[in-house]
């Protein structure tokens, strides 16, 4: 048998790295749709891909642009193709609204008008997320649970959510999503919390930092480890007919079991350091969304498994390490 051929979008943030990892490992060739100036200074804007540079095929295209798409997918031809590219901070202020929806929904749709045009049999996975899900009228989510979206990125992915469930059942093709519940690791974007958790504890180790901001310690996440995420996006598109999934741990932490226990990684009483500011507060942000992924475990035999201990001491761990700095021996926490 041929060498599969997998296209991903994204391939430069958290999943689309690790997805890159997990492909490479199984034998594809592995392509990956970066914007131009990406590919100009691949050691800064590359960062998670660095050790991977000269075993994947990187192509500049832009979401925005239907030809651009058009032209790389007539090019690569691929068997399997992971949209994982989003503006994915969430806000629930509307800001930037236009922007975020257009790019978000235009993106995933010429992706999609593009592979059925040219490669009809193309297996094709959308990032779906959480957020769709927004303020659930109940819980835990599952497939079944009806989409509340509150902020414009959970709209934007609503939208591709149901552009994704219209070409499978109008064009038959093999197209699914994942509704992913949060999912971290040591490569996650600063911007969210977790890591601007973990990396403040090691600055604060480090000597560089005296406080950490945040903001509602109280909010709750069903957090889960990237790198287990990314291998069920594989598995969806290995089934023989194209569904959705939910995917998540099934339990629920709260921002300050998070901060406790990173400070405890490091020796640390995080009362000391942590400061709650009203700046990074977000309004309407009522419902802790916690997902059942008991149909990804009965079909794709997927389930996660490293707790949520282990994944914060694993970040905490990598930031120190890249500040040079030793974490104190490990605690019970
Ligand atoms: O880490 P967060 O910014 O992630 P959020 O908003 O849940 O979104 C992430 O997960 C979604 C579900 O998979 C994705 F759709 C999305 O793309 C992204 O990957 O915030 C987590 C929680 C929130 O409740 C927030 O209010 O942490 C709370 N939080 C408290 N203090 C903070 C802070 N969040 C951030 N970013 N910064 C803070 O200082």
């Amino acid at each position: 048998m041929s060498t599969k051929r997998a296209l991903i979008t994204g391939v430069n943030g958290q999943d689309g790295s690790y997805l890159a990892e997990e492909l490479l490992e199984r034998g594809y060739e592995v392509f990956g749709l970066v914007r131009r100036v990406g590919l100009e200074a691949p050691e800064h804007r590359l960062e998670r891909l660095v050790h991977l540079l000269d075993r994947i095929d990187l192509r500049a295209a832009s979401l925005e642009s239907y030809a651009g798409i058009f032209n790389a997918v007539a090019k690569i031809r691929p068997d399997e193709c992971y949209h994982l590219a989003a503006a994915s901070f969430v806000s629930y202020e509307f800001d930037d609204e236009f922007s975020t929806l257009t790019a978000n929904i235009n993106g995933t749709h010429y992706l999609l008008a593009a592979l059925k045009d040219l490669v009809p049999d193309c297996r094709f996975y959308f990032a779906g997320t959480s957020e769709m899900f927004g303020s659930a009228a109940s819980a835990p989510q599952n497939e079944q649970t009806r989409f509340r979206p509150r902020s414009i990125y959970g709209i934007s992915k609503v939208a591709g959510f149901e552009l994704i469930r219209n070409y499978r059942e109008r064009y038959g093709m093999h197209a699914s999503s994942g509704i992913l519940f949060n999912h971290e690791s040591p490569r996650r974007g600063h911007e969210f919390v977790t890591r601007k958790i973990t990396s403040g504890v090691a600055r604060i180790l480090a000597g560089h930092a005296s406080e950490l901001r945040l903001g509602n310690l109280d909010a709750e996440r069903d957090w889960g480890y990237a790198k287990e995420y990314v291998k069920a996006m594989w598995l969806m598109l290995q089934q023989p007919e194209p569904d959705d999934y939910v995917i998540a741990t099934g339990l629920l932490h709260s921002v300050r079991d998070f901060v406790r226990i990173a400070f405890q990684c490091a020796g640390l009483d995080w009362e000391r350091y942590v400061v709650t500011d009203p700046h990074f507060f977000r309004t309407g942000e009522s419902v802790a969304l916690c997902g059942d992924a008991s149909k990804a475990r009965r079909i794709l035999g997927w389930m996660p498994n490293k707790g949520f201990e282990e994944m914060v001491r694993e970040m905490v761990e990598a930031d120190c390490a890249a500040l040079g700095i030793p974490l104190p021996a490990r605690e019970a926490v």
